[in-house]
């Protein structure tokens, strides 16, 4: 009976039953508390029972418009019929043999696809791993082995991952390194072209920010040092922030004149999610290597680096791998979901959304002084909220809205290194009635605000 399960035949409504939280949630989340450690957070206080299409059901029977997807998980929807299909018999087959001990099909499949659906034709190679950080980490160990350099650069406002090497890639403090140092080291951060806070206005912002970059890694680190520049081409946690146009195409020309390995992270940004396949094809970015996770397999843990078959090659056999990476169950997921991609051209659908919520977002804008600016592409789309008259940061009013909205039955998730961006992320294939309404809701919210 369709009422019954999550994935696509759950009931595609917004639907308010209790209040936010409700008992149930109450129940569970006082358990949580007793035994879940505090540094696991929770953004919606609310319990996820169920969940599918463009909504989440909680354990209370309300139905929320789930615009975060997991962050930026569930493109292709929660228990897609192709990722459940396809996991439903991996796991009737076998769940685990360790790719490094004994191989299997799905692994060397994934490796296939990851070849034909990221940038540029060359030849390439991929390697699987269990989370977005891993692969980061990955991505550095084969940059260096590849460069026998050991330098990182990073830039401003990025985020990479919670491990002690991506924590040193991470940019921002609260609430992701404070405490838990010290960091790796070789890791150098330099600034990234964001046209809404570039001192000297957006204009020139591309150019002057790829100067100061290049100058700095150049006088500071010295080019011949660096083994990878990483960058991710829409920054996710940092805010949703897309560099001024130019200045990725200047990081990458310049890395490819100095032998440095350019890593574009599009762990967030990838995978159909602003529009394309992957976001740096939007400035004809053919990067080295790319980091991918989220989107890969609907929800299901599994991570990628990709790139350059003679750099990807350059670690030692061995040198590679861990107990589940690529693990065969995440494998089918991953195949279920970029098929979906692929048959309900979700790329499309994400060019769709952003159609559909750029301009309401912009008449929200004009109407409301608290939005200083809209920005992102496809279906990675935030708001920046400042202070009246002005670009000051506004985290207090962002943390009310996304509380008004989570209240209405609206999932919506923040970001930003200054806690002030409210960011909207819906799976690909949301209803546009749901999309509206959920937009609805949030200019319901702003106005109350
Ligand atoms: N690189 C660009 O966005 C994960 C993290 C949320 P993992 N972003 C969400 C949180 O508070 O932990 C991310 C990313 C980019 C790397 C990562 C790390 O991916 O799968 O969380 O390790």
């Amino acid at each position: 009976m369709a009422e019954k399960t999550g994935g696509p035949g759950l009931p595609q409504e917004r639907r308010l039953v209790t209040a936010i939280p409700g008992p149930l949630s109450q129940e569970l989340m006082a358990r949580k508390e007793a035994a879940v450690a505090s540094g696991v957070g929770a953004v919606m206080p609310v319990f996820a029972r169920r969940a599918g299409g463009g909504v989440l059901e909680d354990v209370d029977g309300n139905s929320l418009i789930d615009f975060g997807s997991g962050i930026a998980v569930t493109s292709v929807g929660n228990s897609a019929e192709a990722v459940v299909r396809r996991t439903t018999e991996q796991l009737t087959q076998f769940t685990h043999t360790c790719a490094m001990v004994t191989p299997y099909e799905g692994y060397v499949e994934v490796c296939e696809e990851l070849a034909r659906v990221t940038p540029g034709d060359h030849a390439k190679k991929s390697a699987l791993f269990n989370s977005g950080a891993e692969a980061v980490e990955n991505a550095v160990k084969i940059a260096r082995t590849h460069t026998k350099r050991q330098a990182v650069v990073v830039f401003d406002h990025g985020y990479h991952g919670r491990t002690n090497l991506t924590m040193a890639l991470t940019s921002k403090n609260m609430p992701y390194k404070h405490g838990f140092g010290p960091f790796a080291p070789e890791v150098y951060r330099v600034p990234v072209a964001y046209p809404f806070r570039w001192l000297t206005g957006p204009d020139n912002c591309a150019q002057e920010a790829a100067d100061q970059a290049i100058d700095q890694i150049t006088k500071q680190v010295g080019a011949e040092n660096v083994a990878a520049i990483i960058i991710e081409p829409v920054l996710g946690e940092g805010g949703f922030i897309e560099p001024a146009k130019g200045f990725l195409p200047r990081i990458a020309r310049f890395a490819k004149d100095n032998g440095i390995v350019f890593v574009a992270d599009e762990i967030q940004s990838g995978f159909c999610r602003t529009g394309q396949w992957f976001a740096c094809e939007d400035e004809g970015i053919v990067p080295d290597l790319i980091t991918t996770a989220k989107g890969i397999a609907g929800g299901l843990p599994l991570a990628a680096v990709t790139g350059r078959s003679e750099i990807m090659d350059s670690a030692h056999s061995g040198g590679l791998g861990g107990t589940y990476g690529g693990n065969p169950v995440a494998c089918a997921a991953a195949l279920g979901s970029i098929e979906t991609m692929r048959e309900l051209d979700l790329a499309g659908k994400a060019r769709r959304i952003g159609e559909v919520m750029k301009p309401r977002l912009a008449a929200m804008a004009e109407k409301h002084e608290v939005i200083g600016e809209v920005r992102g592409r496809g279906a990675m789309l935030a708001i920046e909220l400042v202070k009246p008259g002005g670009k000051e940061p506004n985290p207090e009013a962002t943390a009310t809205l996304a509380k008004a909205c989570h209240q209405k039955g609206l999932l919506v998730l923040t970001t930003g290194t200054y806690g002030n961006v409210m960011r909207f992320l819906p799976p690909l294939v949301i209803g546009e009635d749901l999309l509206n309404e959920g937009l609805d809701v949030l200019e319901e919210a702003l106005a109350e605000l």
